[in-house]
């Protein structure tokens, strides 16, 4: 590993899965069966919003029930104790990064503790169900839905990513399958601006070839030897 002092970890629905939430893809996971468009677009929103905000609701009260893993652990370790720059930034709408204890740590898709304001664009944090047609407390309007960036619209703060990730020495892959741009992009970024890139993920992704080394297995086992390695130098 060449000398590193600025580090962007990139975490999809792998590093949870082990926490025991559904990725998205492939068996077993939440889309097995269900077309993208009828479960996560703008579109299936207003068509169906009883149906849209059911599903968010759900999952909303499932994290009760499920608990950080060791990786999430590990890249909480990491965010106390390194000295230099770090952002981990999360394709997953859950909370058990911070609940874990990282504070250095960006949710570019949304999350499912939150509601935002389809008139305004506020939001708000949301721990209960969250019927149509709730009203927003900052502009008044009925307008709150499931704080989730839908496909077709901007993912939170592109801006403070591109600009860390055009600014990292290492750049790493967490349990995500590299399907879904701008995120997928950011290993091109990262190798184009000099970064060394690494992907840890249980089974060869869609952008495996982009990164400079990729690491089978587990995230749960391959993330805290990791963060030991960078610890130790
Ligand atoms: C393990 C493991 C274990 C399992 N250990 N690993 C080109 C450029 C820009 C945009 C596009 C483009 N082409 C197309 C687009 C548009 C679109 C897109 O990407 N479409 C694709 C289908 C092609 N993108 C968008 O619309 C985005 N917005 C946008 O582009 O705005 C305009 C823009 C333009 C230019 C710059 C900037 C912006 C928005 C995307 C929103 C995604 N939202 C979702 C839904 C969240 C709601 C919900 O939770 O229900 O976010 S989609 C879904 O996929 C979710 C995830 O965050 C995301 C990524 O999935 P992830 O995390 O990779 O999960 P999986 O299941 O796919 O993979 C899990 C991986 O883990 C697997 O590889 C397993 O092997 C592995 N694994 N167990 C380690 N134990």
């Amino acid at each position: 590993m060449a000398d590193i002092r600025n580090i962007v970890v990139l975490t999809g629905a792998g590093v949870s899965a082990e926490s025991g939430i559904a990725t998205f893809r492939g068996p077993g996971g939440l889309w097995e069966g269900h077309r993208v468009e009828d479960v996560c677009t703008p579109e299936a929103l207003a068509r169906d919003p009883e149906l849209v905000h059911r599903f968010y609701d759900l999952r909303r009260a499932a994290l009760a029930g499920v608990v950080p893993n060791a990786a999430h652990l590990a890249l909480a370790r990491l965010d106390a104790a390194w000295a230099g720059e770090l952002l981990i930034v999360t394709q997953n709408v859950d909370d058990l990064h911070e609940r874990a204890g990282a504070t250095r740590l960006l949710h570019m898709h949304g999350e499912l503790r939150s509601a935002s304001c389809a008139s305004c664009g506020g939001r708000e944090a949301w721990e209960d169900e969250l019927p149509p047609g709730s009203g927003c407390t900052l502009c008044g309007a009925a307008a709150l839905r499931p704080d989730i960036v839908f496909f077709g619209e901007m993912p939170y703060q592109m801006e403070r990513i591109e600009a860390a990730v055009a600014g990292c020495d290492l750049f790493v892959s967490v349990g995500t399958s590299g399907a879904v741009y701008p995120a997928a992009g950011f290993v091109q970024m990262a190798r184009y601006h000099g970064a060394t890139t690494l992907e840890l993920n249980l089974e060869q992704s869609a952008g495996s070839a982009w990164f400079d080394t990729t690491r089978l297995g587990p995230a749960g086992e391959l993330v805290p030897a990791w963060v030991d390695e960078v610890l130790a130098r």
